[in-house]
């Protein structure tokens, strides 16, 4: 059966503190999409081919500035409100809801809306080196189907979630918590029935202030029937925490809001935690629940800065989130290099601040790739799938060319440096090839 065979530098993390560089690496791909094998150090291809039974292969031979990377994992983003990416950033969180969000997804009870906004929006991601997202929809079912089929048509691999809320929305912006249910159930069947291995039906409760306690409790009685993660929001920002412990005062804390509707297990991931008290961060290292970090959005709607080494000491799960349209880019270059700056503004807390620990370690460009590709893999569970580039996991890439593109090299830069200088300074113009399960879906190449 023909493979494809990949010849070049591979570069990808192996663990939080450990990042690979593969020079003269061979990595081959089956039909379907799947790494066979990985070579390091290989000189000859010639004869390396020759003497595998590999001759008859496609062959790409990378360039001397081109590398590939795994594809990036985005833990949490938003579909519909790509429409305002990029505008609407002078208010806070709750009362950026009403103002824009609401009124934007409300419009995607239009099926052919929704087609249009979603087809633009997962063609940017790809562009952008996305290959694996973890989308909130809307809570319209035809909408969310749309969503679905755009996916798979363009070749995405997504964790998809139809949006529940049946309380504290405006009446044009709810749903009944039966049909909220039914609508959850049948949404799940329809992706279950595609029988992809690309997509995932996601539980998607929008977060505890817009969930009553019969429907929570029915969305987690769902999530364990069909055997489905859950993503929701938790902690982002002070009056979201006040009003949330106002609507359930029999719980202890926000976290505890979820965990008594039993909304926290190793499959559910939460986005945002940024103000959580110690208890609240064992609670979620204890259920092995994850955690989607996004500091664009946190900067943006001024929620607050996350500690994400503190989440990492403590064993929880940790992947990025773009988090558009909070978040205005739809890169996650751009959500590498916001974390960047947000464990920076962390460690000057602790420096001239109240924190006061000398030692704290600011997140290095090696953890940033890591938490941009195997750290999500592992929020979402599918790091035995994606995240890096092992024998058996699906061949999920990006091929970056940094001779062309908005990048100056000048000479005699380390591999390290270069890869720092596509975190730092690379854009979509890097991207030759995006690859999801060996098949190419975008880039700036025209081949
Ligand atoms: C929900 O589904 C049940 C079972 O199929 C059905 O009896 C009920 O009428 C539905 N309710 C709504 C509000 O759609
Ligand atoms: C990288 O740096 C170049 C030169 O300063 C600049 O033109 C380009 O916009 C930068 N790219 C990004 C993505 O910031
Ligand atoms: C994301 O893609 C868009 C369009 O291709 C591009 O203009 C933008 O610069 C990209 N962002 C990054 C950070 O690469
Ligand atoms: C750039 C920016 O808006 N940063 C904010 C991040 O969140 C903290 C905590 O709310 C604010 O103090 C910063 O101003
Ligand atoms: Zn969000």
């Amino acid at each position: 059966m023909p493979t494809t065979v990949y010849y070049g530098t591979l570069v990808h993390s192996i663990s939080l503190k450990e990042m690979e560089i593969i020079s003269s690496g061979v990595l081959i791909v089956n039909e379907e999409g799947a790494i066979v094998q990985i070579e390091k150090d290989i000189k000859d291809l010639e004869s390396f081919l020759a003497t595998s039974g590999h001759k008859d292969s496609k062959i790409h031979i990378l360039g001397a500035e081109q590398f590939l990377v795994p594809g990036f994992v985005d833990t949490h983003a938003h579909a519909p409100q790509y429409m305002f990416a990029g505008s609407g950033m002078d208010l806070q969180l709750l009362e950026w809801l009403d103002t824009h969000v609401f009124p934007c997804e409300s419009a995607f009870k239009s099926v052919e809306h929704a087609g249009k906004a979603y087809t633009k929006v997962i063609e940017r991601f790809l562009l952008n080196g996305t290959t694996t997202c973890s989308w909130f929809a809307t809570i319209h079912l035809g909408g969310c189907k749309k969503l679905v089929d755009i996916i798979q048509d363009l070749g995405q691999r997504a964790y998809v979630g139809k949006v529940n809320m049946d309380q504290n929305a405006p009446d044009y912006y709810i749903e009944d918590t039966e049909s909220s249910l039914n609508d959850t159930r049948t949404f799940i069947e329809y992706v279950q029935e595609k029988k992809s291995n690309l997509i995932t039906p996601v539980v998607t409760p929008r977060f505890a202030i817009t969930c009553s306690t019969p429907l929570m409790n029915g969305l987690s009685q769902l999530a364990n029937e069909y055997n489905v993660p859950i993503q929701t929001h938790l902690c982002e920002n002070h009056d979201e925490i006040d009003f949330t412990c106002s609507l359930f005062k029999d719980s202890k804390d926000y976290t505890s809001v979820y965990d008594d509707h039993h909304l926290l297990n190793e499959r559910s991931y939460m986005a945002h935690c940024v103000h959580m008290t110690d208890a609240e961060i064992d609670m979620l290292a204890e259920r092995k629940t994850g955690i989607a970090h996004c500091a664009n959005s946190n900067f943006s709607l001024h929620s607050g800065v996350c500690d994400v080494r503190r989440f990492l000491e403590k064993g929880v799960k940790v992947g990025l989130g773009t988090d558009v349209a909070g978040g205005f880019s739809p890169s996650m270059l751009d959500a590498v290099r916001s974390t960047f700056f947000a464990s920076k503004t962390v460690k000057i807390l602790h420096r001239d601040g109240p924190l006061k620990d000398k030692d704290y370690a600011p997140l290095t460009p090696s953890e940033l790739l890591y938490l941009a590709t195997l750290g999500g893999a592992q929020v979402l569970g599918l790091q035995g799938q994606i995240g890096n580039f092992e024998k058996n996991k699906a061949f999920d890439a990006l091929w970056v060319d940094l001779e062309h593109g908005s990048i100056d090299l000048m000479g005699g830069e380390t591999m390290h440096q270069k890869i720092e200088k596509f975190l730092f300074n690379g854009s979509d113009q890097n991207l030759k090839h995006v690859y999801v399960q060996g098949r190419r879906v975008a880039g700036k190449s025209t081949q």
